[in-house]
């Protein structure tokens, strides 16, 4: 068994929650937040069979759109400037991040 831990932009996270159910796929959605971006992204836990791996990394890749985003960069570089001067960065994100890791148990009591 696996653990696949995927982390999404919200954009996608419905869609890919919808495509997970209907291919009997199970997993848990969390909000989370990316440290550099500092914005909502949804991170899925799916423990899954060896044999499925690929089916699930399949629907991931299928269902995530990579996106540019910007971010307001504050300019500190020289006193003579105004220092809430900010400049905007251009940064590419996801589809999606996916780990895969190995699972030493599984239990549901
Ligand atoms: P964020 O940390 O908010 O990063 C959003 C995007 O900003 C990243 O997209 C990347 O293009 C850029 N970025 C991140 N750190 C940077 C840095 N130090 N300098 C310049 N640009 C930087 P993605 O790489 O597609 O990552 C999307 C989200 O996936 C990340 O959101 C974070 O939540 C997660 N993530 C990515 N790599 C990870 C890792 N190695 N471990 C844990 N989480 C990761």
């Amino acid at each position: 068994m696996k653990l696949i831990l995927a982390i999404v932009q919200d954009k996608d996270s419905q869609r890919l929650s919808n495509r997970l159910v209907e291919e009997n796929i199970r997993a848990t959605k969390l909000s989370t937040t990316g440290g550099f971006l500092k914005s909502g992204n949804s991170t899925f836990i799916v423990g899954i069979e060896d044999e499925r791996v690929e089916d699930v990394l399949a629907v991931i890749k299928d269902t995530c759109e990579s996106r540019e985003q910007f971010i307001t960069a504050p300019v500190s570089l020289d006193a003579t400037f105004d220092s809430h001067m900010a400049y905007p960065i251009e940064v590419q994100v996801g589809g999606a991040t996916v780990f895969v890791l190995p699972v030493e148990g599984f239990h549901q009591f």
